[in-house]
């Protein structure tokens, strides 16, 4: 056996020594990726040692070469084993990190809910698009015509002194009901139609517990042919008992500019008549106004206070509390 046989076996038992020793204290991927490059990698340890078997005779040679394979073996499993062992820590660590504690208190935010005018408007409409009305919005402010003019309220008549309003610099006025978005309806639609109209409306009014300048309006229009007086009956007594429940109500004769005949609808609410609302068959000049024929057509009307609904509904003894947002109020509803 030569020195030189023997040198190179040393060594390459050394290499495997030391390479398993750096395996086993490499911490990291990149480590370990270092290390193959340093032991068994093209230029490497593995490479220089066997760079020397040149000096070798023909029986050493396959000797060196069967140790030299061994260690490749054993230090190509030891980086392997490392990296699955590295890769399954790299995990247990990421899911350590990510973990959510699904029994941590959350952020608390408190239920809100509808005002109670929102709701007495949802109801109300849900009841009428269930009778097969439309909903239709319109703007705040108006123009004299479509508030007035085309209701048949010119300028000298003398209803135009209990609706008197807010007028702008350019002669707009804030509407003072939402029949002026019934009117904006039937000049884009033919009939028949149905329509509800629900919206903030104004009044030149003195506030107190029971009337305000600013409130809420629902009105219902239909126009087809045919419609008497008897169906506008049947819509509101319909639209009452859905609101109230089963409930007493009476018609009494009125006057309103747009329609003709007139009524003021109450209903025996806790033993008292309570005006609720206002109704009537449209007058043929506002159904000529919009080119409506009122030799074909007849229609009926009818609008509401919002306000006087829901604080009938819920008993409440002050218009301005709906306008407080108060939470100590509200939250009854
Ligand atoms: C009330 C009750 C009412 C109408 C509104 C109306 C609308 C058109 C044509 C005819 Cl486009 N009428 N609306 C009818 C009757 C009563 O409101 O107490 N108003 C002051």
């Amino acid at each position: 056996m030569t020195t030189q046989l023997v040198e190179l076996e040393t060594q390459l038992t050394t290499l495997q020594q030391e390479a398993e020793g750096a395996i086993a204290a490499a911490a990291s991927l990149e480590d370990l990726e270092q290390l193959r490059i340093k032991y068994l990698g093209k230029k490497g340890s593995l490479s220089q040692v066997l760079g020397g078997m040149g000096r070798l005779s023909a029986e050493e040679r396959p000797r060196i070469g069967a140790l030299a394979n061994e260690v490749k073996e054993v230090v190509q499993t030891g980086l392997d084993q490392k990296k699955a062992a590295l890769q399954a820590a790299q995990i247990e660590a990421q899911l350590a990190a990510e973990t959510l504690d699904v029994t941590m208190p959350g952020t608390f935010r408190p239920q809100g809910r509808n005002h109670p005018l929102t709701s007495t408007i949802d109801r109300a409409l849900d009841i009428f698009v269930g009778l097969g009305y439309t909903v239709a919005q319109g703007p705040e402010m108006e123009t004299d015509y479509y508030n007035f003019e085309a209701l048949n309220t010119p300028a000298d008549h003398p209803a135009r002194d209990m609706q008197d309003t807010f007028y702008l610099p350019d002669g707009n006025l804030l509407r003072t009901h939402t029949s002026s978005v019934q009117i904006r309806y039937m000049e884009a639609n033919e009939p028949p139609i149905r329509v509800a109209a629900p919206g903030r409306v104004y009044r030149r009014d003195t506030v107190d517990a029971t009337h305000s300048a600013v409130f809420h309006q629902i009105e219902i229009l239909a126009v087809d042919e045919g419609l008497t007086f008897t169906d506008l009956r049947g819509t509101i007594k319909t639209f009452l008992e859905e609101m109230f429940g089963e409930i007493e109500v009476r018609f009494r004769p009125s006057f309103f500019p747009f329609t003709e005949p007139s009524a003021e609808v109450d209903v025996r609410w806790r033993g008292r008549w309570l005006e609720v609302l206002g109704c009537g068959m449209v007058d043929p000049n506002v159904l000529k106004a919009v080119g409506y024929d009122p030799e074909i057509y007849t229609g009926f009307a009818a609008g509401f206070g919002v306000e006087r609904f829901a604080m009938v509904l819920h008993q409440m003894t002050d218009i301005r509390d709906l306008y407080k947002s108060d939470l100590r109020f509200l939250r009854q509803f």
